[in-house]
């Protein structure tokens, strides 16, 4: 997977450095010798990570990432630090400020690689889902875009695999105020915990005889409920081949052995944060996708979703030889109620004769609203007969109970027409067609009334 890098440094030396190491990976890599100039490129072009250098001249790093986070137009960019051996403070000060990872130097090419492939494939995941968040334009969608990345409320849920009680032990007592752990000791137990309770993150060791670690990564990221989950290897000095299959294989990060407390603990908040992200986004699309689907008034599904099935439900009843009909409703003279009751008034009928009309059909029936004031209701496996009888049953709720509007009892009439599934040379449009007619009949046949075509 390419991307564009921005590398941040005021010394030549390990721009180039970084720079060379970087391309010869096959990423495009661009940099910056202060602060002010890394702002800058970040505006300007779409940057896929930045790897900042912490001490620096005029602005330093920490002050950058902290810029980069709270603008929405560059939150969402992964920032790793690059911060000195012996300066632990600076880790520390580095995720406050915001940033997702740091590498100590000299920077281990291994390291290097690893972190900048997984955090690069975090963000094309986000990215993508921002994009289809994007183009759907839901307003609640753009305001969470601009959101930085959520802050761990509750202690994250993370479950450790390993085979080794006491090294499990020691992994559990070092995060005991960092989250929440369940443990394994082999892969069935873990694939088991799991599925029972998707946790946040998983940890799994490589010291196991018992099972193969990479072959327990690629079965949860094939499991729906758990394809999401950031998996975390705990691996060995020396097992670089591994972490490589590992990373290939969509492992999100890596600690080796002997684990440090403070960089397992940000390694898991930052695959914690980006999953908490990526969750809402993924939320927030689904949602998108559902609204557009359904009457934001009433609550039932629209026209778009009624012409995309209808077809489906026709072909079914067909092939299958299965009964099926429609009715279209149209309020009576629901232009006097908007002009006596104002607009405002019209929707708290239209919303109570939705209710109204649910109520009298069945669970499978497909309730749409048509457009203004005409509904269509779809009714599998029911003959003509029977769907005249409903239609009926609709048209009495309507009628004989007055709609309450701002106090007023509003009295409501609707005219209905039904047509069935004809096994001869049917098709929808007629079938619609058919209805239409019935419902222009109703209308002006006196209104209030259901008119079905003689079979
Ligand atoms: P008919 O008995 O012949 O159906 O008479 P009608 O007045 O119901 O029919 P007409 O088609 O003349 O008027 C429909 C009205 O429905 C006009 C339009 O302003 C109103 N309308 C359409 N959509 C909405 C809506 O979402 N809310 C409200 N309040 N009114 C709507
Ligand atoms: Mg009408």
């Amino acid at each position: 997977m390419s991307a564009r890098v921005l590398v941040v440094d005021d010394v030549p030396a390990n721009v180039k450095l970084l720079e060379a190491r970087l391309t010869a990976e096959y990423f495009e890599v661009l940099t910056a010798a202060d602060g002010f100039e890394a702002l800058e490129i970040c505006d300007r072009d779409a940057i896929d990570i930045v790897l900042l250098d912490v001490m620096m001249p005029g602005m330093d790093g920490l002050e950058v990432c902290r810029r980069l986070k709270s603008d929405p137009g560059t939150s969402h960019i992964p920032i790793v630090m690059v911060t000195a051996l012996d300066r632990a403070s600076d880790r520390v000060a580095g995720l406050e400020a915001g940033a997702d990872d740091f590498l100590t130097k000299p920077v281990k090419d291994l390291q290097l690689l690893s972190r900048v492939r997984s955090l690069v494939r975090l963000k094309s995941l986000t990215d993508e889902l921002r994009l289809r968040a994007a183009t759907t334009r839901s307003i609640g969608i753009q305001e969470m875009l601009g959101r930085r990345l959520p802050e761990i409320e509750e202690l994250p849920h993370v479950l450790l695999i390993d085979e080794n009680p006491a090294s499990a032990e020691r992994t559990a007592t070092m995060l005991n105020k960092v989250c929440e752990m369940d443990t394994a000791s082999g892969a069935n137990e873990g694939v088991f915990l799991a599925m029972d309770r998707t946790p946040d993150c998983v940890l799994i060791s490589t010291r196991a005889s018992e099972f193969d670690p990479l072959r327990l990564c690629s079965q949860l990221q094939s499991f729906d409920r758990t394809r999401y989950v950031p998996i975390i290897l705990i691996a060995d000095e020396g097992e670089e081949a591994r972490v490589m299959r590992a990373f290939e294989l969509g492992v999100n990060d890596y600690v080796t052995r002997p684990i440090d407390r403070q960089e397992l603990t940000a390694r898991i908040r930052t695959q914690v944060r980006r999953k908490l992200y990526n969750d809402h986004l993924r939320m927030s699309v689904a949602e998108t996708i559902e609204m557009a689907v359904i009457d934001g008034l009433t609550g039932l599904h629209n026209r778009r979703y009624l012409d995309s099935h209808i077809e489906t439900l026709f072909q079914r009843a067909v092939t299958r030889r299965r009964p099926l009909s429609i009715m279209i409703t149209d309020l009576d003279r629901f232009k006097g109620i908007n002009d006596t009751h104002g607009h405002d008034g019209g929707d708290q009928v239209l919303k109570e004769f939705a209710r109204r009309i649910r109520a009298n059909v069945r669970g499978i029936d497909l309730v749409c609203r048509f457009g203004g004031e005409e509904f269509v209701v779809i009714m599998p496996d029911t003959e003509s007969a029977l769907a005249q009888r409903v239609a009926e049953r609709v048209r009495h709720d309507i009628e004989k109970e007055p709609f309450q509007v701002a106090g007023n009892a509003v009295p409501v009439t609707v005219s209905i027409g039904v047509a069935s599934v004809d096994y001869g040379a049917d098709s929808v449009s007629a079938l619609m067609r058919r209805a239409d007619a019935a419902l222009y009949q109703a209308k002006n046949s006196g209104r209030n009334r259901v008119v079905a075509p003689a079979a």
